[in-house]
Formats: structure tokens, C-alpha cells, sequence
């Protein structure tokens, strides 16, 4: 891919990026355009977006819940969660690199009151087990331990799934224990793709599952979250504190919809284009990937090359390849719909240059 830029008087071609710094950078196609200049639109407070109403049923449908909410982001779709499942002073569980705990601004802390415990787990899932001891029992000194968070496919974990009967067992231990257990299923779709295990299996062991339209899907925005008629109607009541209630939203719930309807299946290209970078990564002396590379997500370490994560991502950009640091050694790379199996194999190639050449 090719763009066309004028610079005094010149038209000069330069190289698109290669961008693999997020799913989220995915840009809404021709026809996913033309779904929204169609959309029917009404005022969403009022309940009368026909589209996302719409929407809203096949989301429930999919996941086997009975109803659904729109978010604007998934950000807000997990922290409406966390506000609606705790009161202020309570403690939610997560995994240690779990979105929820470290990439969400400390929202469980700043507006809900929450303190959300980090909990180890090799690539993402936690042990049923490790949840059972991380239970404090009801006493008068301790914070209540009132909420489960787990993460499907786990990001930083490098895309990982969760098995569907370690995602049983934990649940369990949980709700045994009388907390609540929300899955953030923002690559939901990635992991059923993946393993063919539906959406629904996985929904089924939480109380409330959020999904995103706007990550591998395409969409150019939007979340939803799905569970109960009871928690959904507080999720509404939540969401208007967050600001998150909108109004003509059904040029947003067409493309959300178009993406479900059409995005699913392919989700299976970004995985092998994601193994295919991660066989031309391998391939470097010092270089290791952590974590199995089983959707979309590739997650790399550098520090057996002994060079920081920002040096390789800048030297990346200069070739026209985009990634992002996850941490001082840290880089990730993630395959998207933007991006084909000879682009993917470019960034590759340019890849394994530059970890050779800042090996020195
Ligand atoms: N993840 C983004 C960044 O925030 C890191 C990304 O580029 O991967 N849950 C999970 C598992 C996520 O990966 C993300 C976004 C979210 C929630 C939040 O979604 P948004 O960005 O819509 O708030």
C-alpha cells in the first residue's frame, strides 16, 4: 500500500506503514461505510435506535445472555463492572497484567473504590487454586473480596486463551465463594476462531462478559456488555454516571453489526499472519516470545539481546514498520484485517534486520 503526498510542488510516493501496533487501528472498509450511511437511527436514552437495538439482541444472542449494553469503549464497558459489582473498599481479582488492573488509568480505584489484587497465572489464566487463596474470608479487618476478573484472549499474556474447563474451574471457586466473575472478552471472537469453542461456552462461567467491535472486528468504535436484565438496567444507570450514554448511535451499531456479520471468520488469516511474524522473530539469537503465539497477538523479548524495547520500536519506524513497547524489553506486535500475509512477511523480514543490527 502506497500514498501519494505533495511536498512543494512534488508528488512523491511514500510507503503506508505497516502498522502492527494494535487490532484497534483497524479502519471501517467500503462496505462497512455504506452499512452506516444506511443506518436507521433514533435517540439510544430514550431506547428507540432501532440498530442498536438491534445489535444489542444478537450481541445477547451470541453470548447466551439475556440482555446487553453499548459502550463507547471497552474501558468503560469493564469499569462499569467493576462499579456495579463492588461497593467502595472492596477488593477485585485479576491477573497481574490483566487490562482491567494495569491498563485502565486505575479506574477500579479512582471511581468505583476498588482495589484490584494482581494475581500470577502463566500466560493469562490463573489457577483455580491461586483464586481460592487470594479469597480473604469475611472478617472485620480485611477489604471484601467481591469481584473475579478474567481476561479471554489475555492481551499482554500475548493473546493467550484461556481452556474452557480452567475457565470452569475458576469460575467456580469464585462464585462458591459468593463473588461475582466478569470476563473481559475484548478478543472473545479471536479465542473462539481460534479454538471453535463459541462465544456462548465461554459467557456462560461469568456474570457479565464485555466485547469489543473495535479491535480485530474493524469497527470503528464500540463495546458491549452482556448479562442479566437485573445487572444490564444497573449497568445503565452506570454508564450515564461515566457519560457513556449516547444518543443517534445507530451509525456506530451498523458498523458494529456489519463487523459480527462479516469480520468473524477472518479473525482466522490475522492468526496465521501473526505465526508467520512470529517464525521470521524466532529466528533471532537472544530473541525469545514468551508466551505461545495462539490468535493474533505476538508478544517479544529482547532482554537476552540486551537492548531496550523503545530503541528496537524507533529503529522499526524508520522502516516503516510500527509496534509498540510493552516495557523496558518488551515489544509487541499484533496482525490485524489492514494488514496481508506479504505485508506481515515485510515486517517480518525488516524485523529480523533491525534485532541483528542493534545486537551490533
Ligand atoms: N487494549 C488496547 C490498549 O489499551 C492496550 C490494545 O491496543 O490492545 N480489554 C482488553 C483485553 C484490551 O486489550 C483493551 C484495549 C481493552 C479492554 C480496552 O478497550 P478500549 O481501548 O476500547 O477502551
Amino acid at each position: 500500500m502506497r500514498e501519494t503526498i505533495r511536498k512543494e510542488g512534488h508528488v512523491s510516493q511514500i510507503p503506508t506503514p505497516i502498522d502492527l501496533r494494535s487490532d484497534t487501528v483497524t479502519r471501517p472498509d467500503a462496505e462497512m461505510r455504506k452499512a452506516i450511511a444506511r443506518a436507521e437511527v433514533g435517540d439510544d436514552v430514550f431506547g428507540e435506535d432501532p440498530t442498536m437495538n438491534r445489535l444489542l439482541e444478537q450481541v445477547s444472542a451470541r453470548l447466551g445472555k439475556e440482555a446487553a449494553i453499548f459502550v463507547p469503549s471497552g474501558t468503560m464497558g469493564n469499569q462499569i463492572c467493576v462499579n456495579v459489582h463492588t461497593r467502595p473498599g472492596d477488593e477485585a481479582l485479576a491477573h497481574v497484567q490483566g487490562h482491567v488492573l494495569d491498563l485502565e488509568g486505575g479506574a477500579a480505584a479512582a471511581l468505583a473504590g476498588v482495589h484490584v489484587t494482581g494475581l500470577p497465572g502463566a500466560n493469562g489464566v490463573i489457577d483455580s487454586e491461586v483464586i481460592r487463596h487470594a479469597i480473604r474470608p469475611p472478617n472485620e479487618h480485611s477489604p471484601r473480596t467481591r469481584l473475579l476478573c478474567l481476561e479471554n484472549t489475555h492481551n499482554v499474556a500475548g493473546g493467550t486463551i484461556w481452556p474452557l474447563e480452567a475457565l470452569e474451574k475458576a469460575s467456580a471457586v469464585a462464585h462458591q465463594a459468593g463473588l461475582v466473575v466478569h470476563l473481559d472478552g475484548a478478543r472473545i471472537w479471536n479465542a473462539s476462531v481460534a479454538t471453535g469453542v463459541d462465544p456462548a461456552q465461554y459467557a456462560q462461567h461469568a456474570d457479565t462478559v464485555m466485547v469489543c467491535f473495535s479491535k480485530g472486528l474493524g469497527a470503528p468504535v464500540g463495546s458491549a456488555v452482556a448479562g442479566s436484565r437485573d445487572v444490564v438496567d444497573k449497568l445503565r444507570y452506570v454508564r450515564k454516571k461515566y457519560g457513556g450514554a449516547m444518543r443517534q448511535v445507530g451509525v456506530l451499531a451498523a458498523a458494529c453489526l456489519y463487523a459480527l456479520e462479516n469480520n468473524i471468520d477472518r479473525l482466522a488469516d490475522d492468526h496465521k499472519n501473526a505465526a508467520l511474524l512470529a517464525g521470521y522473530l524466532g529466528e533471532v539469537d537472544g530473541v525469545s516470545i514468551p508466551h505461545p503465539v495462539e490468535t493474533n497477538i505476538i508478544v517479544v523479548n529482547l532482554e537476552g539481546l540486551g537492548v531496550t524495547a523503545s530503541l528496537v520500536v524507533e529503529e522499526l519506524k524508520k522502516r516503516g514498520v510500527l509496534a509498540v513497547s510493552l516495557g523496558e524489553n518488551v515489544v509487541r506486535f499484533v496482525t490485524h484485517k489492514d494488514v496481508n500475509e506479504s505485508e506481515v512477511e515485510k515486517a517480518g523480514q525488516e524485523t529480523v534486520e533491525v534485532l541483528r543490527q542493534v545486537r551490533g
